[in-house]
């Protein structure tokens, strides 16, 4: 079944690149935006000189659900653990974690799958701020997002603590949905967006790399778009 589903994902890739307009995964069919808005965006630079958007990805125009088993999505039940290669672990329910310095900011969201989202704009805390309010030991190399049901994504601490990565409960002024990782989510935009967790529960500092969810199913470890590390 896993395997199906990465294949699957394999071809959807191929149809994106290839120019498909109509592409079906994660239960929904889209369109992929006109060329013109890809073009466009290919043209554009990033302040460090990269393109904006990377190789092999279209603009689209709406976030798409793009499905995983949903935890639950009200506040109410929310709970949030910094813990592991810490000095001192937090426990943080949803009114805390709103009220801790939130900022609000517009990022690009690039989805393995071939699509990509421009100016996203998401309402959340730095993670960086949770990280150093928890007091991150020398030790501290890598970052596990643990969501429900045993979702994980691993990421390196120093993408971790990049100012666009954001730990979000809100999308384009919204609570976010359901389907999108309501009440909480992570948001990494400078990896492809299966690091983003949905329906987060935890932050686990680590010394050493633990592969996640998708990593362990061949995709690659790292998932730098602007390098297509796509699979591993
Ligand atoms: N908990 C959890 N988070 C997850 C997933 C998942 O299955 N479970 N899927 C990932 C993948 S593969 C993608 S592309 C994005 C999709 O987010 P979206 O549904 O908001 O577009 O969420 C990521 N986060
Ligand atoms: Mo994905």
């Amino acid at each position: 079944m896993e395997l199906q589903n990465s294949l699957l994902r394999r071809q959807f890739l191929k149809n994106a690149i290839a120019g498909t307009v109509i592409a079906g995964f994660g239960g929904g069919l889209y369109v992929i935006a006109s060329d013109s808005e890809t073009r466009a965006a290919r043209a554009q630079r990033l302040p460090d000189g990269r393109p904006r958007l990377p190789p092999g990805q279209r603009v689209i125009s709406a976030l798409k659900p793009m499905g995983g088993e949903q935890g639950d999505p009200r506040p109410s039940a929310f709970s949030l653990k910094v813990y592991g290669e810490v000095e001192n672990p937090i426990v943080l329910t949803f009114s805390e974690l709103v009220s801790a310095e939130s900022v609000t900011q517009r990022s690009d969201v690039h989805c393995v799958t071939g699509w990509s989202l421009l100016d996203a704009q998401w309402r959340g805390v730095q993670l960086r701020t949770l990280l150093t309010r928890a007091g991150l030991k020398s030790e501290a190399r890598h970052v596990i997002l643990e969501a429900a049901h045993g979702y994980t994504a691993n990421i390196r601490l120093v993408d971790a603590m990049s100012f666009d990565s954001l730990i979000a409960w809100e999308h384009d002024d919204k609570a976010l949905g359901k389907s999108h990782g309501a009440p909480v989510r992570a948001v990494i935009p400078r990896l492809y967006f299966w690091k983003s967790a949905k329906w987060i529960t935890g932050i686990r500092v680590t010394h050493r790399d633990e592969p996640g969810y998708w990593e362990v199913r061949g995709y690659n470890n790292r998932a730098d778009p602007w390098k297509e590390e796509r699979y591993a």
